[in-house]
């Protein structure tokens, strides 16, 4: 857990489906078609209206995101960020992954919202390697932290849904906080 201006980046062990914060982000492929992963486990516990939301929008470029509402989840908002599909690094997919996250913190902001909470994007069917991935993902959210003025995200959350991905994060994360100082 570390500090960023006034608001916190928070690792979790868990499942992103009972989570309580405002929104939780749900990765999502770009037809928003629902799939496995945790993008099954979110359309399950949220039940039949986030399909309903996500065939009227359509679609989401790669990089992108969309939100729907939680339907039965604790969480108010599903935001469906699109990460992409590791082809080796070099079809610009850290750009992309960064992206997804940057898309999601500004529509969490344009909702006010006070806290969000991310899966790990790209690192299971869409086979971005985990430590690269984490860098990323982390480095994005702490980036878009500290340059937001004012901002309504108070708490980020990061959770993780396997001990082995839960300590590849904490390790970036501590790397990350120790170049900053
Ligand atoms: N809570 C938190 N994290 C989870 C959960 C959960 N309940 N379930 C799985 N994870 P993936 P992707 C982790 O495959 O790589 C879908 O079919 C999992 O351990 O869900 O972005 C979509 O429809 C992994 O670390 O997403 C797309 O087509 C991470 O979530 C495609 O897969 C992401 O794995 C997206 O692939």
């Amino acid at each position: 857990m570390i500090k960023i201006g006034d608001s916190w980046l928070i690792l979790v062990l868990g499942d992103i489906t009972q989570q309580k914060t405002d929104a939780i982000v749900n990765a999502a492929n770009s037809r928003l078609a629902g799939g496995g992963g945790v993008d099954g486990a979110i359309h399950r516990a949220g039940g039949p209206i986030i399909d309903e939301e996500c065939r009227r929008i359509g679609g989401c470029p790669t990089g992108g995101a969309v939100i729907t509402s939680g339907g039965n989840l604790k969480a108010r908002f599903v935001i469906h960020a699109v990460g992409p599909i590791y082809r080796g690094g070099r079809s610009g997919e850290a750009e992309l992954l960064s992206s997804a996250y940057r898309s999601s913190l500004e529509l969490a902001e344009e909702k006010n919202l006070k806290s969000i909470s991310f899966p790990s994007l790209s690192t299971g069917a869409y086979g971005y390697p985990i430590e690269e991935a984490a860098q990323i993902a982390l480095s994005t959210v702490i980036d878009y932290l500290k340059n937001q003025q004012q901002g309504s995200l108070k708490e980020v959350y990061f959770v993780l849904f396997t001990p082995g991905d839960y300590r590849v994060y904490a390790q970036v994360l501590e790397r990350i906080a120790q170049k900053e100082g």
